[in-house]
């Protein structure tokens, strides 16, 4: 596989990074992000994994030595109760509102800058399957305007054995791609794009990425959790898919509960303030929930829009 291009801070403007977003469809910014914000980080969500059995007893948690017994992925009720936990920490929610990470997000989009409250994080077991993403595009998932981006950021470094991401340098040209089934992803070999890129990505380094770029995970062989952050922004002043901002799924997550033992602070419900265009609306959603195909689809819709009317009572559309 060809090496990312990668661009240090030093060299950074606007022009430069646009430019290398429109041409390749990502930007590998290295030594951007803090330690003093990562290494805290990591420490918090190895202690949570160390408690929750996921690492061996007789290893120190910095080390993420996973205990294969335990290893699951997202879609496991053990992954979800270990994964709700991490959601609700403070600080996996201030990462990417640090200064560096939005610096460079508003290079991108300009001064309007939305971040997307649900950033994920990966808690990645080594040599487990169910585990490895496979090739898609966000826009599949996260929608709303196509001018969106994905910030992808290990809290540690990430030799090419613990299965960093890999780049389709180019595939943002090309559209949506078609996805198998209700997978979200595209069938290996099937991807329409110029060369997949990839190489070892550090603590401090951030990938970023059109939300059109196909782009997959590497298998992580070593015998340690990979533990990375992904984060959604675009302009507020283009459309945002409503999905993006209040909890989708049947379970009982919601942002009172996130946000329930946060100091009162300006990172709760930041998102409520600003003037958002919502893709689809108000209106639409209520027509989604009444006409979609499937009776799965229709209590999804009807879902947002119950959250959303909770959340944002005085946006009409
Ligand atoms: O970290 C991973 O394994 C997958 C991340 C990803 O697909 C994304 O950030 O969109």
């Amino acid at each position: 596989m060809k090496a990312f291009r990668e661009i240090d801070p030093a060299s950074l403007d606007s022009v430069s990074l646009k430019e290398e977003m429109d041409l390749h469809g990502y930007v590998l910014v290295r030594n951007l992000l803090p330690r003093e914000i990562l290494g805290p980080l990591l420490k918090e969500i190895t202690d949570v994994l160390y408690v929750s059995g996921w690492l061996l007893p007789d290893s120190n948690p910095i080390d993420r030595i996973a205990n294969v017994d335990a290893a699951c992925s997202d879609g496991d009720p053990v992954y979800k109760k270990v994964y709700d936990y991490i959601f609700g920490l403070r600080s996996f929610h201030a990462m990417p509102h640090s200064c560096e990470a939005q610096r460079v997000m508003k290079m991108l989009v300009g001064e309007q800058l939305l971040i997307h409250p649900k950033s994920a994080a990966r808690l990645i077991f080594p040599n487990f399957g169910p585990g490895v993403i496979h090739a898609h595009q966000d826009h599949t998932a996260v929608a709303g305007d196509a001018e969106t981006f994905t910030a992808w950021m290990p809290l540690h470094n990430c030799p090419e054995e613990l299965g960093p991401l890999c780049i389709l340098q180019g595939s943002h040209r090309y559209g949506l791609q078609s996805t198998v089934g209700q997978t979200g992803y595209i069938a290996a070999g099937t991807e329409h794009g110029d060369d997949w890129v990839g190489g070892t990505i550090n603590s401090g380094d951030l990938l970023l990425f059109h939300s059109l770029t196909v782009h997959k995970a590497a298998p992580n062989r070593s015998s340690q959790l990979r533990i990375s952050l992904d984060c959604r922004f675009q302009s507020y002043l283009k459309p945002v898919n409503p999905g993006t901002l209040v909890f989708t799924g049947s379970g009982r997550r919601s942002w009172e509960k996130v946000y329930a033992h946060w100091p009162k602070d300006k990172l709760k419900y930041y998102w409520k303030a600003l003037p958002l265009q919502l893709k689809p609306s108000k209106i639409e959603l209520s027509e989604l929930a009444r006409t979609s195909h499937s009776l799965e689809t229709r209590e999804r819709y009807a879902r947002i829009l119950e959250r959303l009317d909770a959340e944002l009572p005085l946006l009409t559309s």
